[in-house]
């Protein structure tokens, strides 16, 4: 019998996370309940992170200037600041092994080798929009390890590819926090109640709409990009298409999930593999988006479907509403 959707589990919006997770849980039978805490301390260090974000002007956030809070850490720039605080939520929770961030180049044990799980992340993505106020959020991906539990975790942990993952999300840091996430059945978005200090279930199994009229791309970098993007960027000015880029990756990607879209970040002649990072930014947003119905390619096949080689690697990126998908990789 196979896990059911939130649909199936008849969950109203409004149910709060915990509460989610927990019923999503009792529909798997042999489950340990570990993946359900490890998605909880991912939304605790979300719950964090947006409480740091939002006082983001009133901080220094340039850091080292010597100042030290209460861990007697040093202040430093928000997405430092975000790394340390995922690491700790995860080496707290216990289901970890290993992570993969961004940040650092080699990857972190968290001393738990009985964890069953290893996390790769960009803690916070797009941090170049922190000081203007733009939305900017978190990307994960989950797997569970093939190296033994209770001896280190390796880099073939990591690097068992996009279609192993057994849940990816994000947490969008916009006018509201949102964390949208699946474990292979079905997307959900939860909304973060400030008050009640709670994600709340808002967008029930999300769905992407197979259509859109929206493109996000850095046009700027037009001239360096391939014949078939800049002939589907054509096709999308000559067809009356709404061009919508943030330079967030994943606010212009949840606003494509909603709205039907396409972002993509091609290879470029300067950058053959395009900026973006295989195992924690496409392969996450990869997911979510073929487990709503959109699709993911990095212009030869999916993106799910790349074998990867190493823990940094570059892919180009288009992704969104299936249809769309579809043309600008034939275009
Ligand atoms: P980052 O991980 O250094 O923040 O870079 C990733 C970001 C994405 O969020 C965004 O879509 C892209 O880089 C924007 O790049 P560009 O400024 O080249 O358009
Ligand atoms: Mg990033």
């Amino acid at each position: 019998m196979s896990p059911k959707t939130a649909q199936e589990l008849a969950l109203p919006v409004g149910v709060t996370l915990d509460r989610f997770i927990m019923a999503s849980q009792s529909s798997y039978p042999y489950a340990t309940g570990e993946l359900s805490q490890l998605l909880r301390d991912i939304a605790l260090a979300g719950k964090i992170i947006s409480r740091e974000i939002n006082r983001a002007g009133l901080v220094d956030i340039a850091g080292g200037n010597g100042t030290e809070n209460v861990q007697g850490e040093n202040q430093q720039k928000l997405d430092i600041v975000a790394n340390i605080r995922f690491i700790r939520a995860l080496k707290n929770g216990g289901e970890v092994c290993a992570i993969l961030s961004e940040e650092d180049e080699d990857i972190i044990h968290t001393g738990n080798d009985h964890g069953k799980y290893v996390v790769a992340m960009d803690p916070l993505d797009g941090s170049s929009n922190i000081d203007v106020n733009v939305s900017i959020g978190t990307i994960f991906s989950i797997y569970r390890r093939v190296t033994p539990v209770n001896g280190p975790a390796s880099t073939k942990d990591f690097l068992q590819g996009g279609r192993k993952q057994v849940a990816a999300g994000y947490i969008l840091y916009g006018s509201s926090t949102m964390l949208v996430y699946s474990t292979g059945e079905g997307v959900n978005g939860f909304t973060y109640d400030h008050s009640l200090g709670e994600f709340i279930l808002s967008h029930k199994h999300i769905s992407s709409p197979s259509e859109g009229k929206i493109y996000s791309v850095n046009e700027g970098h037009y001239n360096g990009y391939p014949s078939f993007v800049q002939n589907y960027i054509t096709f999308c000015k000559d067809n009356g298409y709404s061009a919508r880029y943030i330079g967030s990756l994943v606010g212009d990607f949840h606003r494509n999930l909603l709205k039907g879209g396409i972002y993509l970040y091609p290879s470029t002649v300067k950058d053959p593999k395009g900026k973006l990072r295989l195992l924690y930014e496409c392969y996450p947003l990869a997911f979510i988006a073929e487990k709503s119905g959109g699709k993911a390619s990095d212009g030869f096949g999916p993106v799910l479907d790349i074998i990867p080689t190493s823990f940094h690697q570059r892919s180009p990126l288009y992704v969104g509403s299936g249809s769309m998908v579809d043309q600008v990789v034939k275009a």
